[in-house]
């Protein structure tokens, strides 16, 4: 952290980052007002050094990617999200079902996680989707299983008449290791009217990685950015993370998801620049302390400003994914899947050190 503030206070013409600077240095806390700097900052080189600072404190040069395989089973959704171009009502000629076979065909020990998340299927029994989790963890037993949002589980609730911490014991009997970080979006209750209603409310979905975390089943975090929201709704929720996590200590990633309008309700909204994604994801390793990983999310970003996220506080790049579905359908431009060689040349390049990893985060292979 050192060597990269040295001259830190002579280059950085923020005098408000140069503040924040030194309660990195001295390990203070940020609060709302060091976190609304970051966000209006115009001197977005010198938050770069910072963020990387942090990150470096916390990780030194290595930056994590794991081999994985998204798989969304159905895309057929009882609820219609107006930033969501994946869901399809049952009967639409672009609505699918993917058999038991099929999802099998998908899955290996090649892979080390297997990230599972589809549609609330109007018609399908909560015993369902845990024969699938049963299904993949026999027929790939030693790749972990990171399986339903938030949003899915107090679906689950819904149907099935049980707890949401019944939901979660059965899904860990079953065989998930861990919940993805979708379903977040945005916390802010009016935002959220605008673009997802009537889905779980931001304070459900706190709540059911609360549950998950008490049970011991860790979980990332999403915000999906970019649409309707102001910076201090980005604040909001950044902060509600930050003190779930002082409570919990449960999450893994922070990952900030960049909004796609293509065939979505939400489609005239304007792109932002990219000082917003840069800020955003430089906010969140700053902010979120106590958040061991921030992910660069290359689907949404595109894989060359994922690159350069790495020098904003960025610490995982994700993974292979494979087959990328929900964000291709709302027009994302990047590929749906790499190699793991794209990851090993793409963080080297940046000039940090790749580790490949598994789902809990556990270093699998180092390229020196
Ligand atoms: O919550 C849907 C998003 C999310 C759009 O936990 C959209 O490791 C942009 O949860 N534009 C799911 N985003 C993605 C997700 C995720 C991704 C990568 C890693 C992890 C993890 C989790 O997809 C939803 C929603 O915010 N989404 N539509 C769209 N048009």
């Amino acid at each position: 952290m050192e060597n990269l503030l040295n001259n830190f206070d002579s280059l950085c013409f923020d005098k408000n980052l140069i503040l924040i600077k030194n309660k990195i240095v001295s390990s203070e806390r940020l609060n709302l007002s060091d976190a609304k700097n970051i966000m209006t900052t115009s001197d977005i080189n010198s938050l770069g050094v910072l963020a990387s600072a942090k990150k470096e404190e916390m990780h030194g040069k290595k930056v994590y990617f794991v081999v994985n395989r998204h798989i969304n089973p159905t895309n057929v959704c009882s609820i219609s999200c107006k930033f969501c171009a994946f869901g399809k009502p049952k009967g639409h000629k672009d609505a699918y079902e993917m058999s038991m076979d099929k999802i099998l065909s998908l899955v290996s020990n090649e892979l080390k996680e297997i990230h599972i998340v589809g549609g609330l299927h109007p018609d399908w029994e909560f015993e369902k989707y845990l024969e699938i989790i049963r299904e993949v963890s026999k027929n790939a037993p030693d790749a972990h299983i990171k399986a339903f949002t938030a949003v899915e589980i107090d679906w689950f609730s819904r149907i099935s008449g049980k707890k949401v911490s019944e939901v979660i014991s059965s899904l860990i009997d079953a065989g998930v290791d861990a919940l993805p970080g979708g379903g977040a979006e945005i916390f802010s209750p009016e935002v959220r009217k605008k673009i997802c209603t009537p889905k779980t409310t931001g304070d459900s979905w706190l709540e059911v990685h609360r549950e998950a975390h008490a049970q011991g089943l860790p979980s990332n975090a999403t915000m999906l950015y970019g649409h309707l929201e102001s910076i201090d709704d980005v604040i909001d929720h950044i902060n509600k993370l930050r003190i779930l996590q002082d409570d919990t200590n449960g999450f893994f990633a922070f990952i900030p998801v960049l909004f796609q309008p293509y065939n979505t309700r939400l489609k005239n909204i304007k792109p932002f620049p990219f000082s917003y994604d840069l800020k955003v994801h430089a906010l969140a390793r700053l902010y979120l302390d106590n958040f061991p990983y921030i992910k660069a999310y290359w689907i949404t970003l595109g894989e060359k400003a994922a690159q350069v996220a790495l020098h904003y506080g960025v610490s995982d790049a994700d993974g292979t994914i494979m087959s990328e579905k929900i964000i291709h359908d709302a027009g994302a431009k990047s590929e749906i899947g790499h190699t793991r060689n794209f990851f090993v040349k793409m963080i080297k390049d940046a000039g940090y050190l790749p580790v490949e990893r598994d789902a809990l985060y556990n270093e699998l292979n180092i390229y020196e």
